[in-house]
């Protein structure tokens, strides 16, 4: 395998799958650097090369640093176009950007603005049940839009597996952790079948961990 450059990530975050994951299928190699969240990211050295000191990020074999992590993925399948990773043609990569686009911001989204609500991660450990409500609500229309459209295919955009496969393998993941319990996950069998067949796959299996999904949907913590 071609080392292709170093990624700053922890292995349990859902961008952090998403690259190794590419990396995996495109047969490529990134070197995941030891890492401390909350240490290794405010080092001098980090903040200096990575300014906004989030992870991911990375920084490839001829200095070229990018961050965001659906973008690394991207660059990473870009680097191994027989991968199939970005599908056949330009129309394809646009379905994937698409649906890269859909899962980050109309499902992705509303996981972290509940986990944030019940995690009281606002001022005053603010909660408000309407806004998760309306929040819930927002992912639950999103749920039901893919839903349809993987009654119809086994994958989003060709007959194997894209990019916008395995980005959405992750934000599904991380929703069953947080707002869809098992009651939730029954209404959508093909989004879950979908999530199966691209978090089982051989070549990615491991780097998606065990599913670790939520019974009930996470509850407001009480306020101290
Ligand atoms: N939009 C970024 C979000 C990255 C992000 O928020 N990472 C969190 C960890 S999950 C982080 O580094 N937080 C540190 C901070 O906020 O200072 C992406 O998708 O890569």
């Amino acid at each position: 395998m071609v080392l292709i450059g170093s990624l700053w990530g922890d292995r349990r975050q859902r961008q952090t799958k998403y690259i190794l994951s590419a990396a995996a299928i495109a047969g490529l190699e990134v070197d995941l650097a030891p890492f401390e969240f909350g240490v290794t990211n405010k080092s001098p050295e980090f903040v200096n090369k990575f300014p906004l000191a989030k992870i991911p990020t990375f920084e490839g074999v001829d200095g070229f640093t990018l961050l965001e992590g659906a973008s690394i993925a991207r660059y990473v399948a870009s680097l191994a176009p027989e991968s199939k990773l970005l599908g056949n043609s330009i129309k394809d990569a646009a379905l994937v950007d698409q649906w890269i686009h859909f899962a980050e911001h109309e499902i992705n989204a509303y996981t972290d603005l509940v986990w944030q609500l019940v995690d009281r991660f606002f001022q005053e450990k603010a909660y408000s049940e309407s806004i998760h409500k309306t929040v819930f609500e927002r992912q639950e229309r999103s749920l039901k839009f893919l839903e349809q459209n993987l009654s119809l295919r086994e994958f989003l955009v060709t007959d194997e597996i894209t990019l916008a496969d395995i980005i959405l393998a992750g934000v599904i993941q991380r929703a069953a952790r947080v707002t869809l319990g098992a009651a939730e996950r029954a209404l959508y069998p093909n989004v879950f079948a979908h999530y199966a067949r691209v978090a089982g796959d051989p070549r990615i299996k491991d780097i998606f961990g065990a599913a670790d999904f939520v019974e009930v949907p996470v509850a407001p913590k009480k306020d101290e």
